[in-house]
């Protein structure tokens, strides 16, 4: 194996205890392997070179716990953590496994039920202050619907703002410096889910009491799914500074949430997306924690679940070195270049209206027909694109 690519901590790789926990049990078919207890879970990961650890309440400390139990649970998972150089740098709280949330947490109708949920949010997000976390991921893995019988979307909408507002008013409160992000998913488990897509979330967070502290979580698998680009959910999300974590890993179009090694689908999707967080192209790169939301396949044991580990990050590093390559090619550059030459800084005049840009507007020279003729040679750049990722350039 090429050593250049083996994983080391300051390349901030992060796995959920659910991921590399995961024990290949899906709807058709229980576990086929054992579970890994959450301290060998990080004395795995720091042995693979991750840099971090995430968990849901649940994935540490059994649902119903008392205060003690969950005292001990985490001190004692936190001396592991600490022995082993990791970090805890996400939590997030389960509001989908309980029959309580089979028709939604923050989206149910029953109050008493978003009651519930949003004490269930407040308990996890201390707890992950404890371990140090510094993000707080939302995934409504139940905040949708079969029918929309059930109840009106638009007060679905409302309540699920109604529990983040009351969520963050009381971090705020308890003086934490904390930031959520919310993660989108266009259906499974429900047969349609509230906020489908990153580009609803961010929406949504504009019009949430405490925006500044909201951001967004985007997964390759989820944008995948509907056969949306990932790396446009991702660039619109960093366009507006809202990308506060992400999950990686890789779905084929069209199917149940896959969660597959990261960059084991669409090859070229997951070059573009870590040339995009990696800012190779010249703009400014994702600093955050590089999160993996996936598993194994079923097919594997305990030792194909660290294969399935070390070859995420391992191609993320992969991808982000071609990429680099892909930006420092002269023949890039030039297409580029060309592609995006303003000898008459025409592209500063639309910056603002004014009644001057206007008319230097009007005045321009601008024969459709001419710049209809031009051909813009991305047959050309995109097979270089593709001359990198095969390794012959
Ligand atoms: C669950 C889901 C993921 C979310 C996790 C966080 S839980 O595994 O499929 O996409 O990111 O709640
Ligand atoms: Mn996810
Ligand atoms: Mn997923």
């Amino acid at each position: 194996m090429n050593e250049l690519y083996n994983p080391a901590p300051d390349d901030r790789f992060t796995f959920g205890l659910w991921t590399v926990g995961n024990p290949g049990a899906d709807p058709f078919g229980g576990p086929v392997r054992p579970r890994i207890s959450p301290t060998d879970i990080v004395r795995g990961l720091a042995k693979a070179g991750a840099y971090g650890v995430n968990l849901h309440d649940n994935d540490l400390v059994p649902f119903g716990s008392s205060a003690a139990d969950q005292d001990r649970i985490v001190g004692e998972f936190m001396d592991v953590v600490q022995d082993c150089g990791l970090r805890v740098p996400m939590a997030t709280t389960n509001l989908f496994s309980h029959p309580v949330f089979r028709d939604g947490a923050f989206t149910s109708s029953d109050p008493k039920v978003r009651a519930f949920a949003v004490r269930k949010a407040k308990r996890a997000i201390d707890m992950g202050v404890e371990m140090g976390a510094e993000t707080i991921v939302f995934w409504g893995g139940r905040e949708g619907v079969e029918t929309d019988a059930a109840r009106d979307c638009r007060d679905a909408i409302s309540w699920y703002r109604e529990c983040l507002d009351f969520l963050a008013a009381w971090t705020l409160d308890q003086g934490y410096s904390l930031r959520f992000a919310l993660e989108a998913k266009p259906n499974e488990p429900r047969g349609d889910m509230y906020l489908a897509t990153t580009g609803h979330m961010l929406h949504f967070i504009d019009t949430l009491d405490h925006a500044d502290m909201v951001g967004v979580n985007p997964e390759v698998a989820h944008e995948n799914m509907p056969g949306l680009s990932m790396v446009h959910a991702v660039a619109q999300a960093m366009e507006v500074n809202k990308l506060f974590h992400i999950d990686l890993n890789a779905q084929k179009i069209g199917r149940y949430d896959q969660d597959l090694r990261f960059g084991s689908e669409d090859v070229k999707g997951a070059f573009f997306l870590v040339r995009l967080l990696e800012g190779t192209c010249g703009r400014p790169a994702y600093t955050g924690p590089l999160h993996f939301d996936a598993h194994a396949y079923r097919t594997e044991d305990i030792d194909g679940v660290w294969d399935f580990a070390s070859g995420c990050m391992r191609t993320y590093k992969i991808l982000a070195a071609k990429a680099a390559a892909f930006d420092a090619d002269k023949e890039v550059q030039e297409i580029l270049a060309a592609n995006h030459a303003d000898p008459d800084r025409i592209g500063a005049l639309l910056k603002d209206y004014t009644p001057e840009s206007l008319e230097t507007l009007e005045a321009l020279d601008l024969d459709p027909e001419a710049l209809a003729a031009q051909g813009h040679r991305y047959e050309r750049l995109d097979q270089l694109a593709m001359e990198h990722l095969f390794g012959v350039r």
